[in-house]
């Protein structure tokens, strides 16, 4: 595979290998692990992440839909998927024939689902503890579900599940709340389901000790923070897999009060270098980030003037080579641009900057120095 622009991401397939190791590590006898990697691995790629996670020992892989789902088993992705968001009922078949488990919680949905199945079909349901997103709210929604479930010919309860609307806080009066009506709702089935879940990252590095059988690790397997707060108490470093380059196009010297890019909103304060980096917002690297430092030659030079749809400028300490590298995020020399400073630039987490830069953008899969994967979906 190959690519011809000068911007790439980078994503070490070992950094998720020890960052899986070591929440392993971390989580009590009988825990496992399940990988979640809906939105595209959090945009470092759903297969390759899920089979560096696996490979490293995570038992279970999470998605947000069907779709993604089978994009795995049509990989040769084999292990136990689960969706773990909302999947039509007439959809059930497709799951049930690709050995992937649902989630349920609506007495609607299994009759449906029922309808739909010649095969059989594993679900987890959907408690709704305090996330207000999805799942029976009540013991006596839960008691009508559990019923509905017993009559069902072709639908097995393999696993309960709950999700924490605030775990990556360190005030922890909300996540205890969930937890004991979590408790509640278990006390509701006559036998255990299998799997029973209820922790993400936060949630699985703060408090160990609650995490039941499985854990649903989405962000600190990438080597990303739940949340600035808590960075400080996690247990063990974490080891940021992406990092995200580009090469300069073109250098050139500004005349004192030249103007750069659309709107002319900077004007050259003086005879000032200026490189044009060829990358821009529907690469996913926004508009907003006008201001924002990136790296050359391990020294921060801001973005200058408006981010076009493919490129941005930047203004430099001194002259420098055309081809020259520029690290958007990541690290040279002693100085970092950690996705987290990106995030906090664009107002918002982390999460969303890894997750929404774009496939336009090739994908250098590594472990250590060492390249084992080019991907381009442009060509793809
Ligand atoms: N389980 C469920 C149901 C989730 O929705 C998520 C992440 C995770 C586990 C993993 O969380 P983590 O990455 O914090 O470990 N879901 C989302 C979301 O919907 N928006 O941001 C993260």
């Amino acid at each position: 595979m190959h690519y011809y622009r000068d911007t790439w991401m980078e994503i070490r397939l070992d950094a998720i290998s020890e960052n899986v190791r070591n929440i392993r590590r971390h989580l009590a006898e009988g825990t496992e692990l399940m990988a979640v990697v809906k939105a595209d691995g959090y945009g470092h790629g759903a297969e390759e992440t899920a089979e560096a996670a696996l490979e490293a020992g995570a038992k279970w892989i999470g998605v947000a839909m069907l779709d993604e789902a089978l994009f795995l088993r049509k990989r040769g992705i084999d292990a136990p998927i689960l969706v773990l968001g909302y999947c039509p009922p007439q959809h059930a078949q497709v799951a049930a024939e690709n050995r992937i488990s649902l989630t349920a919680f609506q007495e609607g949905w299994l009759e449906e689902a029922g309808r739909h199945l010649t095969a059989p079909l594993n679900v987890h349901i959907k408690c709704d503890t305090g996330m207000g997103r999805l799942g029976v709210r009540t013991l006596a929604e839960l008691d009508s579900l559990l019923a509905a479930l017993k009559k069902s010919n072709w639908i097995r309860t393999e696993g309960v599940f709950t999700h924490f609307a605030a775990a990556d806080t360190l005030e922890g009066d909300y996540y205890q709340k969930q937890l004991e009506k979590f408790q509640a709702f278990l006390s509701r089935f006559p036998e255990r389901p299998e799997w029973i879940h209820a922790s993400n990252s936060a949630a699985a590095l703060l408090h160990p000790e609650a995490a039941f059988n499985l854990v649903r690790t989405g962000i600190v397997m990438y080597g990303l923070s739940p949340s600035e707060e808590i960075k400080p108490a996690l247990p063990f470093p974490l080891k940021p897999a992406m990092s995200l380059h580009s090469r300069l196009s073109h250098v050139k010297k500004a005349e004192k009060g030249a103007k750069i890019s659309y709107g002319c909103t900077y004007t050259a304060e003086q005879d000032e270098w200026i490189g044009t980096v060829p990358i821009g917002y529907a690469d996913g690297w926004l508009r907003d980030l006008q201001g924002q430092e990136v790296l050359v030659n391990g020294k921060r030079a801001p973005i200058v003037g408006r981010i076009c749809m493919d490129q941005c400028m930047i203004r430099l300490p001194e002259r420098v080579e055309p081809g020259t590298l520029v690290t958007l995020i990541g690290r040279q020399g002693d100085e970092e641009i950690s996705a987290d400073e990106i995030a906090r630039k664009r107002n918002t987490i982390n999460y969303e900057i890894v997750s929404t830069l774009s496939q336009r953008i090739p994908r250098i899969y590594k472990q250590g120095e060492k390249i084992v994967k080019i991907k381009n979906s442009l060509f793809s």
